[in-house]
């Protein structure tokens, strides 16, 4: 018995290395300013819900076995009418890339499960570069092969990832293949059980980058915490001629500053300005912003602003703030699908806008990088967040270690972003030991990461008699006071909450991440008629009344901008698949609540003028 125990232990230990070890560390910084090819475009797919492409019918993985043929990725094509192949690519339907599965066939709406993808591209590779292919997302786990060969396997839906194909792309004609499966387990993150459309497949854009041999992979150019006089960040250089000198260029603001990396490549960056036109909601200053060593060069457009907390107050370049904001999924409700590209993102962004938010939401999960580079255009401070959401399997060291990594991937990637003031490390995780330390964890990888943002959770409240309570071990280690609260919508209702105090034990800004009710568009009644616009409205106005009660109150992010699609929202007629919470609804039109939102935002931006 204990041989086999250990046998197994010895295969999950092995198991853990290998995907480990397959998903890739040293992620390409700011990839759309890369040289690239894009491969986004037409996919042919097959559906599998067997794997058949994946298992024999011993169901040993075809990519494990001696040859590693057999399976769909060898993209096969029959050559002579006596040639047995059950599948074939080119004669399979094709959907879009970027674009999830559910959108693009009504087959597909409640899929969970593989389906292939399959992409054919012209490549000419020089001698003298390096070549990455690239994913923005696939939902969940990607298996990627390149011309027939294995590159590696990443999991997660929501953060970018990258294969070195130097040497391994052909001259003329290449071929990618991604299986993509978005099963839900227990022990991911997210987990089994969320309120939002479990997409499948590659949701974000696929590039093959190319860099010189020795090339800049990644670097940090913001302001130093808390300090308007003083860039530091980093530069890291990868590659063959990892020592060199690499010059930091602000042309617009005249600063011009040289560094030596070291022998890993790395050089510390710190450089004095004066006087910078800093970024805010007002005024979205972006710098172009040169690095270049001897052989590669790059360009980002950054913003420089500085956010710190003093008191109750949340400081964004030493003055006052009241966050204006908003929620919001990656989710197109016209489609009703994941956001395909920059037209959808800045329909979003823009409804924010018309509701005069200053903030943004990014729930529940890590949105797009172009999404935070339009919210960095259009001036909107975000919230990132990652999927570490409700009932999450805390004891198990590898969801930990999944936790962590979509947390990482997410500040590597959008740590230049003026826009983002917050790293949230989840939402909505009930209370215990195991959680305490897991999320607390996920606070200490934050900081260590990026000192410079405030570190944050969506946390749940409690009520005692009368009292709505904040009381969670979790918040010492934060700088908000930051909880969703359903007054009114899942606990009493639009006459009885204003007899509801909130009870707020720290002395930190205090920011509601949630509140809401359900009101389906164009659905009118009395304001205590369940699912009615009225209903919403009331609720809303009832809300801001007891939370201006609160002294610390700095800014909030109702739940939601837009109705967005649920499988756990089942009426058939109210929801029918919709969580109907959106000031928006399914259709574009807003809803009565939108107006009473932007109402009270435009009396907030006066007073904090
Ligand atoms: C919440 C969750 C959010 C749900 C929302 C609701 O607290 O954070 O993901 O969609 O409530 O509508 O119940």
């Amino acid at each position: 018995k204990n041989r086999i125990a250990n046998l197994f232990l010895t295969a999950i230990v092995l198991c853990s290395f290998l995907v480990k070890g397959l998903s890739q560390n040293n992620m390409l910084q700011n990839i759309y300013g890369r040289t690239h090819l894009s491969l986004n475009g037409r996919w042919n797919y097959i559906i599998d819900p067997y794997e058949m492409g994946y298992y024999d019918y011993r169901h040993t993985p075809f990519d494990q076995s001696a040859t590693g043929k057999g399976g769909f990725y060898d993209d096969r094509q029959q050559k002579d009418k006596g040639e047995l192949i059950e599948y074939d690519f080119t004669l399979s339907p094709n959907m879009k890339v970027p674009g999830d599965w559910n959108s693009q066939s009504d087959k597909l709406e409640f899929y969970e499960g593989t389906i292939w993808l399959r992409q054919k591209f012209k490549a000419d590779p020089k001698a003298n570069k390096k070549y990455f292919l690239y994913f923005g997302a696939v939902n969940y786990e990607a298996h990627v092969y390149l011309n027939g060969k294995k590159l590696g396997i990443h999991k997660g839906g929501f953060t970018p990832f990258q294969f070195d194909v130097t040497g391994k792309l052909t001259k003329g004609e290449n071929f990618v293949v991604v299986k993509a499966d978005n099963t839900r387990h227990q022990d991911e993150i997210p987990t089994v059980n969320t309120d939002w459309w479990n997409y499948g497949g590659i949701t974000r854009d696929v590039l093959l980058a190319e860099v010189p041999t020795t090339y800049i992979a990644d670097y940090k150019i913001q302001l130093a915490k808390g300090n308007l006089n003083r860039i530091e960040g980093f530069v890291q250089l990868a590659g063959v001629e990892t020592s060199q000198t690499v010059t930091i260029s602000i042309p617009e603001a005249g600063i011009r500053q040289s560094v030596v990396t070291d022998a890993k490549g790395r050089a510390v960056v710190t450089i004095p300005v004066k006087k910078l036109n800093y970024w805010t909601p007002e005024s979205p200053k972006l710098y172009t912003v040169e690095i270049a060593g001897a052989v590669d060069k790059i360009t980002d457009r950054i913003g420089f602003r500085t956010i710190e907390t003093k008191g109750q107050d949340i400081l964004l370049n030493g003055k006052s703030v009241f966050l204006r904001g908003i929620s919001l999924h990656d989710e197109n409700p016209l489609i009703p699908g994941r956001l395909r590209g920059q037209g959808d993102m800045r329909m979003m962004l823009q409804w924010a806008k018309e509701l005069n938010c200053n903030y943004v939401r990014l729930a529940h999960y890590p949105h797009s990088e172009e999404m935070v580079r339009l919210a960095d255009e259009m001036g909107l401070m975000v919230w990132a967040e990652v999927p570490v959401y409700w009932t999450i399997s805390w004891e198990n060291p590898a969801t930990f270690a999944n936790a962590q990594q979509q947390l990482s991937d997410l500040i590597i990637r959008d740590k230049n972003r003026s826009s983002v003031i917050i790293w949230s490390v989840g939402n909505e995780t009930p209370l215990s030991d195991p959680r305490n330390l897991f999320m607390g964890k996920l606070v200490s990888t934050a900081r260590s990461l990026d000192d410079t943002r405030l570190v944050a959770a969506a946390l749940e409240i409690h009520r005692n008699g009368s009292n709505v309570v904040v009381e969670d071990p979790l918040g010492d280690k934060l700088d908000l006071v930051s909880f969703n609260e359903y007054a009114g919508w899942y606990w009493s209702n639009t006459k009885d909450m204003l007899n509801y105090k909130f009870d707020i034990k720290y002395n930190k800004p205090v920011v509601i991440t949630e509140f809401g009710a359900d009101a389906l568009g164009g659905y009118h009644a009395d304001d205590e008629t369940r699912w009615s616009e009225e209903y919403q409205e009331l609720l809303y106005k009832n809300q801001f009344t007891m939370l201006t009660a609160i002294s610390g109150l700095r800014g909030m992010t109702p739940w939601i901008l837009t109705d967005f699609r649920s499988p756990r929202r089942q009426h058939p007629y109210f929801q029918d698949y919709w969580n109907r919470k959106g000031l928006i609804s399914e259709t574009g039109k807003k809803k009565k609540a939108f107006h009473i939102l932007k109402a009270f935002y435009d009396d907030m931006q006066n007073k904090y003028k």
